[in-house]
């Protein structure tokens, strides 16, 4: 494969500054993409070239392939780096790069598939002996089959589309009563929102803790784990704080579920960074549910706790080197917490608050972290995510990691739209939290019961 000369980046906001910043570093050329939305956006200007794919919508920019592979062609681009959302975990796309000559930073568009399908992982996992949620081996073909399974693992059981992950298309079921309905309305959603009616049960674990582990795999049949996060605080799917290491697992079970899922991760064929999510129940249970194919959101808490480059880690993999260390060579040092800062409404149900930046002063100093593409006088577009800022403090211990993020958010000072600061000191003054007590059940609920 040999060094990349030039990388595009296909995406916008933090995390295309995120891979612009691994590529300065490795020395390697950077391209932006960037909508008529974002000529002023800080992607756009930090890139050592950019070039322009489109109109604000995404469908019609960082959406649009042909235009991305257009514009790594005029630039000479070999390879992509795809962030994450947006064409991240398009099998299609990934493909469609390895054609045009493109090195995607990422997995093979067969294990992005293989993974994609959420009844398939499912199916692959359990074959690698890796513990899954009882649940139907594969999707659901008629409803009779649905009670059975039901009856068998006993209820609640969630109904979840094969094409979902993330949350999208979930339905519970207490009673047989209820599956019959919940599977109709789960399959007519999954119908419109993805093209495929597929779906397949799970027995609804209450009370469960989302813990992932970082993956990393080499082109070369090497994995490692990169240690655990912990992500129970989510609302309606989308997570608010992240933590790393999990307050709930102990040094025994990191070992023991980080082998496992690397295993896993090497039976799907899966290569690059990837995460493995589970649900660990209040027994100290632990169940695969989804596998993610790309660099996540919350990766920087990782990062601060192993002193590991997963951007750089994910550019070098993809160049076809080998990882170069060993399981035992990862060390965990410290805590991190990362809050997600949204620019919308707590007070008016999340509203997205696009609009202008009159007043900004991110916080710094020992232990912060802030990974933003945010600058004085930007103006927020309507047409992407809301997250504008992550905010991440490292600590010695859990309790000097809250303490520091508790600082960096009274310092900083962000002015001119609506956002998620204030609801974020609120969690880090909540009892629970400060206990480690982050079980999701009463926003999982209440999400479940709404949606
Ligand atoms: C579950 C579950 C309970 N039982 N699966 C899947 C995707 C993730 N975003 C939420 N998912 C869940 N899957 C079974 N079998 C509960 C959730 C869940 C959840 C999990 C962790 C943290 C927050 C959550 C909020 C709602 C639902």
């Amino acid at each position: 494969m040999g060094s990349f000369k030039k990388v595009l980046i296909a995406n916008r906001g933090e995390i295309a500054v995120r891979v612009i910043r691994a590529c300065k570093e490795l020395n390697i050329a950077s391209v932006a993409i960037y909508s008529e939305a974002d000529r002023d956006a800080y992607h756009t200007r930090l890139a050592d070239e950019a070039i322009c794919v489109g109109p604000g919508p995404s469908n019609a920019s960082y959406l649009n392939i042909p235009n991305i592979i257009s514009a790594a062609m005029i630039t000479g681009a070999d390879a992509i780096h795809p962030g994450y959302g947006f064409l991240a975990e398009n099998a299609n796309f990934a493909e469609i790069c390895t054609s045009h000559g493109i090195k995607f930073i990422g997995p093979s568009p067969g294990a992005i598939e293989r993974l994609g399908d959420k009844a398939t992982a499912r199916k692959i996992m359990e074959e690698a002996g890796v513990p899954v949620v009882p649940g139907s081996s594969g999707p659901i073909t008629c409803v009779e089959e649905a009670l059975e399974v039901a009856h068998a693992i006993g209820y609640p059981v969630l109904v979840k589309a094969s094409s979902g992950g993330g949350g999208r298309g979930m339905r519970l079921a207490h009673h047989p009563d209820d599956l019959v309905k919940a599977i109709r309305t789960a399959q007519s959603e999954a119908e419109a929102a993805f093209g495929n009616a597929e779906v397949y049960l799970e027995k609804f674990i209450e009370e469960p803790r989302h813990i992932e582990f970082q993956l990393l795999c080499d082109e070369h049949g090497q994995g490692v784990y990169v240690g655990e996060r912990d992500c129970s605080i989510q609302r309606r799917h989308q997570k608010m704080l992240e933590e790393a290491p999990s307050p709930a697992v102990s040094e025994a079970l990191r070992r023991e579920m980080g082998l496992i899922a690397v295993r896993g991760a090497l039976a799907a064929g899966y290569t690059n960074a990837g995460t493995m999510e589970f649900l660990l129940d209040r027994f100290g249970n632990y169940y695969f549910i989804e596998m993610n194919a790309r660099i996540q959101v919350e990766h920087p808490v990782t990062e601060l706790i192993t002193g590991i480059d997963l951007v750089k880690e994910q550019i070098r993999i993809a160049q076809g080197e080998e990882l170069g260390y060993l399981q035992e060579d990862i060390k965990i040092r410290g805590h991190a917490i990362e809050c997600r800062i949204t620019a919308e409404d707590p007070e008016r149900d999340f509203l997205p608050q696009p609009g202008q930046i009159t007043y900004f002063q991110p916080p710094m100093g020992p232990g912060i972290r802030v990974e933003t593409a945010l600058y004085p006088g930007y103006v927020i577009p309507p047409y992407y995510d809301s997250m504008v800022a992550k905010v991440i403090a490292w600590g010695a211990d859990r309790t000097e990691a809250i303490a520091r993020m508790k600082r960096a958010l009274a310092e900083f000072q962000l002015e001119g739209v609506k956002n998620t600061i204030p609801f974020h000191q609120k969690v880090l003054d909540n009892a629970f939290f400060r206990k480690g007590e982050v079980y999701t059940n009463f926003i999982q609920r209440r999400v479940l019961a709404e949606e």
